[in-house]
This record gives structure tokens, sequence and C-alpha cells, in this order.
């Protein structure tokens, strides 16, 4: 054959088509280069606060909605905020309940207001306070209820879009049969998890697991009196209680603090983050582009992209994140690069 490029008659790729082959020299060029967003987003709590309200007058977890969720909606589609997670906010008013159900998704809720309201996770309830960071693994029972006079409201994060992608969502809703099965163990079976500064990772067992505020903050200032790390500021991270390894095999959660003035060095990795705001104000800079947060914010770094953080206020800045990267560090795919600057 003759070197240089390949010269080939237009009625091979007609035959090709027609026995269901592709060729490789064809189609190879955009799948090496990836594909993936590369442009963050913001939604901004003074535009989503009043949409929930209104959702609140108009539907409802007992009007036949199941729940009533806001999707952070990104670029590839309505159900999903970057390729490979789901980012909502959710409220459930005084008396409502949101039925129970399972599904191989797993899900963590950050909570932004609630006084008395609570998730049941496996038949137990666990009560719902501000800042508290909840679980519910992959196939466990879950429902929502609300039985005080405020509205409570929460994030939502899920791994939905990566367990579509590799077909193995499966969904059961409540059943008499399942309400009729007896909790095998009467006694309180939730583990209440800690954090710690960044480290090593396993992988572990499934049962709901919550993380109070009042045990998290304290030990993320704590840890603001060290260093701190050159390209998150003050951060750790939500580690299973039975495991030490991450929060769940497909979601890292953390929780960082920018300390005023604080900016932070530019990296990227592998792994799209979900950022909420949960106090002071600031700004990242992603991929070049500044984006400006405050309090209730909530962004989207895609992967791969390079990103800074900055703490431009007076005040502590919080930021709760949870990413896919325990999926990938799994299946080898985790990698991350410094910028040099
Ligand atoms: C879901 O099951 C819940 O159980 C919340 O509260 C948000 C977003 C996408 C898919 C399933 C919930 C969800 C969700």
């Amino acid at each position: 054959m003759q070197k240089g490029k390949t010269q080939v008659d237009s009625s091979f790729y007609q035959d090709l088509e027609e026995a269901s082959l592709s060729a490789f020299w064809k189609v190879i060029a955009p799948l090496q280069k990836g594909g993936s967003p590369r442009r963050g987003r913001i939604w901004r709590w003074d535009q989503v606060h009043p949409m929930l309200e209104r959702a609140g007058k108009l539907v409802g977890p007992d009007q036949g909605a199941e729940r009533r969720v806001l999707i952070f909606a990104g670029a590839e589609s309505s159900a999903t905020t970057t390729p490979t997670l789901t980012a909502s906010v959710q409220m459930v008013l005084p008396g409502e309940t949101a039925p129970s159900h399972r599904h191989t998704i797993s899900a963590i809720r950050f909570v932004l207001s609630a006084k008395g309201a609570f998730t049941e996770v496996e038949g137990e309830r666990i009560p719902m306070e501000p800042g508290d960071l909840i679980v519910t693994p992959a196939w466990s029972w879950h429902g929502h209820g609300n039985e005080s006079r405020e509205p409570a409201v929460w994030l939502d994060g899920l791994d939905a879009p990566l367990v579509r992608a590799l077909k193995v969502a499966f969904f059961e809703p409540d059943s008499e049969e399942h309400q009729k099965q007896e909790i095998p163990d009467s006694g309180r079976h939730t583990a209440t998890g800690s954090v710690r500064a960044l480290g090593a990772h396993s992988s572990q067992a499934a049962f709901p697991v919550v993380y109070p505020w009042s045990e998290v903050y304290p030990e993320l200032q704590h840890q603001a009196a060290g260093a701190g790390d050159p390209y998150d500021g003050v951060i750790v991270e939500y580690v299973h209680p039975a495991t030490g390894g991450p929060t769940l095999p497909t979601l890292g959660c953390y929780l960082q603090l920018l300390r005023p003035g604080e900016k932070t060095r530019t990296h990227r990795h592998t792994g799209s983050v979900i950022y909420h705001v949960v106090r002071g104000s600031g700004y990242s800079t992603l991929e070049g582009e500044r984006i400006d947060w405050q309090k209730r914010d909530t962004f989207a770094l895609p992967s791969w992209v390079w990103h800074a953080h900055s703490n431009s206020g007076s005040e502590e800045a919080i930021l709760f994140s949870f990413t896919e990267a325990p999926a990938l560090r799994t299946l080898g795919l985790y990698r991350q690069e410094e910028k040099s600057d």
C-alpha cells in the first residue's frame, strides 16, 4: 500500500455501513478529544428561590409530583447538571410527605433550611437540621416528611447520569409489600459520620449515614488553624464511618473554607464538581471565566476544567461540594494537573 493519505473509494463506506461496521480512521478524532463541556454554570439563589416558591403553590408530592424538585439543568439535558451528576433543590411544605422509593442511583442531601422535617432512610427517620448531610446509598428506601410549621428546603446530589450511562438504573416505588415488611432491627442503625483532611480511599458497605453540621463545622474550623491546601483552601472530606473511604462509592462530598482574602492556586482534575455556597461570597475562575457567587448559589465545574477559588468578602466563605471522583479513582480514571502560575 502507498504511504500517506489513504485513498478509499466511496462504495467501500456504503458497504461498510450496510454491514453495520464503521471505519476507525473516520470516527476516532472527536473521541480522542473527549468532547466534554468547558464552561462552568451558576444558578443564583435569587432566581432559584422564587421558582421554588412558585412550585410550592402549583405542585406537590401529594398531587402526583412524587417530589417537588427543581433540577439544575446543565448544557446536556434538562435532567442532568453535568454529564455525570444531577443537582437539584427540593422543598417539602408543612404537612407534606414525599412517598418512599428506592433506586440504584445514590443520593446525598445537604439541608438548607428545616426545623423538624425528616428524611426516612431504610425505615429510619433522620431529622434535618441546616447544614446536615444525609446519605441515601444505592437501593436504599427513602422518603421525606415535614411535620413542622416551616418549609424544609435542601440540595439533592445524585449520580443519576452516571448510573444511566452505565445502563444500570433500576427504580422501585413504594408498595404495600414493602410497607408490611418488618424492619429487622428496631434499634437505631443510622451511623453518624465525620470528616477528615484529604487522604486515601477504599470501598464501603451501604447503610444510611448522617453528618450533622454541629460535628462537621467545628472540625472544619479546627482545620482552618492550619495551612490548608493550595488548591482548595481549608477542606475536609465526608468519610464513610465504616470504611474511612469516600462518602459513597460514586460520590465524594466535601466542605471547604476560604479565609477572607484567600485565593487558591489553579488546577484541574477529572470528575465534575457541584459547589453550593453555604456562607460568604467570592468568585471562582473556571477556564479563565470569572463566576461571582454568594450565599446559596450553586455552580457546576465540568471535568478537566482549570479552576481556582477566591474569597473576596470580609467573612469566611464556605462551600459544600460533591463529585463523582471516587468512581473515577476506582476505575483508574482520576488524574489531575497543577498550573504553574
Ligand atoms: C430523587 O429520587 C430525589 O428521592 C430527589 O428525593 C431528586 C433527582 C433526579 C432523580 C431522582 C429524592 C432526584 C431524584
